[in-house]
């Protein structure tokens, strides 16, 4: 079981906390990988909106590629699939963990160190753009 702490990491999206809805980013990292390797991201997006939210597509300022993955773990082989969509009920929340749902991101802009925070935003069906700061951690973390 990976567990992280992650002092602060609550992310209140601000357009939606405007819109009076309620959607939240947490315990938001990413798993260090040295040189150009793919890193994991991983979070808890928890939706208290009232709504079903899809997110329909994410990106970095800090990494030339974003996208969502799902490791499937089929028994005699664990692959990972391609995510084009997620739609999170109301009230819901899903886990983006290792061995789960993760973000794959690929092709870091500049060297990425521990302890550094990069902008991840995702943007939802509906428009709105959400952006939270993940930090970046050891990948094996007990
Ligand atoms: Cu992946």
């Amino acid at each position: 079981m990976i567990r992280t702490v992650t002092a602060g990491a609550l992310v209140l999206l601000a357009t939606l906390t405007q819109a009076g809805h309620g959607v939240a980013i947490r315990d938001a990292w990413i798993g260090f990988l040295p040189g150009d390797r793919p890193m994991g991201g991983f979070f808890v997006l928890d939706n208290r909106s009232g709504r079903e939210q899809t997110v329909v597509s994410v990106s970095s300022t800090a990494f030339e590629d974003v996208s969502m993955h799902r490791t499937i773990d089929q028994g005699d082989a664990v692959t990972m699939k391609p995510v084009a969509s997620l739609s999170i009920p109301s009230p819901g929340q899903v886990e983006f963990a290792p061995g789960g749902y993760h973000l794959m991101l690929m092709g870091p802009q500049r060297p990425l160190q521990m302890g550094d925070q990069v902008p991840v935003q995702l943007r939802f069906e509906s428009g709105e753009v959400a952006t939270a700061q993940f930090s970046i951690k050891p990948l094996w973390q007990e």
